[in-house]
């Protein structure tokens, strides 16, 4: 039994119950004695988080499209080098909270980027380097927004209209239909038990491929 390290991700729209679904995850792949190391996009290094802070906050309301896409990569290169490549070389596996799925759905989905572009910067920050697994949180935009409304102050991004999360959730969609090997859909619009119950078969199933567990 070879114990390769593998690289999962979990995208999802606003009030998708992703924080939930990543401690189940993480809880399972423990308990079957995965190694592994938890980490977040954008962030998940010291530069990253300060980029975050850009893109999440208000100060730069105005933005350019351009250069929030540029920012999105712009930490992921600096979480590929410091974070998540060693993590891989190491044998550990990573569990991250959101990668390039989500610039595919929000950059280029929700502000409508040119795809073509988005793949150039992917390959030139990435490499070959992919997710092998990703769980997509699904649920209907309008159920997603009612669950967040209420937290705390919206960030930059949650004070986008609800078209905006219509092409997200579209391209998050047809990503998942294009790379059914790579993606589990999980059916986020469910109770918590309910998403609880499907995540934790769909875990055990990856641990299958996996480990022959
Ligand atoms: N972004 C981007 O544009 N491009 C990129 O390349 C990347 C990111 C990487 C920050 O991400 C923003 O960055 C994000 C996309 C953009 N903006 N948006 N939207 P983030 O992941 O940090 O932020 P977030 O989407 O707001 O996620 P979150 O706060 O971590 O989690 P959540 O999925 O919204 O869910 P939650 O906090 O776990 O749950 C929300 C509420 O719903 C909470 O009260 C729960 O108790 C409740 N909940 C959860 N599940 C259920 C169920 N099943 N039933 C009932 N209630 C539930």
């Amino acid at each position: 039994m070879t114990r390769t390290a593998r690289f999962i991700t979990v995208e999802g729209l606003e009030g998708a119950g992703k924080t939930t679904v990543l401690n189940a995850i993480e809880a399972q792949l423990r308990a079957s004695g995965v190694d592994l190391i938890t980490t977040r996009e954008p962030g998940g290094t010291s530069l990253g988080e300060d980029i975050r802070e850009l893109l999440l906050g208000h100060k730069h309301d105005g933005m350019a499209d351009d250069t929030e896409l540029l920012l999105m990569f712009a930490a992921r290169a600096e979480h590929l080098h410091k974070v998540i490549r060693p993590a891989l070389d190491r044998g550990q596996w990573v569990l991250c909270d959101r990668f390039t799925d989500a610039t595919y759905a929000y950059q280029g989905g929700g502000r409508g980027i040119d795809m073509a572009r988005i793949e150039t910067l992917e390959r030139f920050v990435q490499g070959t380097l992919r997710p092998d697994h990703t769980f997509l949180l699904d649920l209907p935009v309008k159920q997603g927004l009612d669950r967040a409304a209420g937290r705390s102050e919206p960030d930059r991004f949650e004070k986008q209209r609800e078209a905006f999360f219509d092409a997200a959730r579209a391209t998050y969609r047809a990503r998942a239909q294009a790379e059914p090997g790579r993606f589990r859909i999980i059916d986020a619009s469910r109770d918590l038990n309910g998403v609880l119950a499907q995540l934790q078969a769909s875990v055990s199933a990856l641990l299958d491929e996996e480990l022959g567990a």
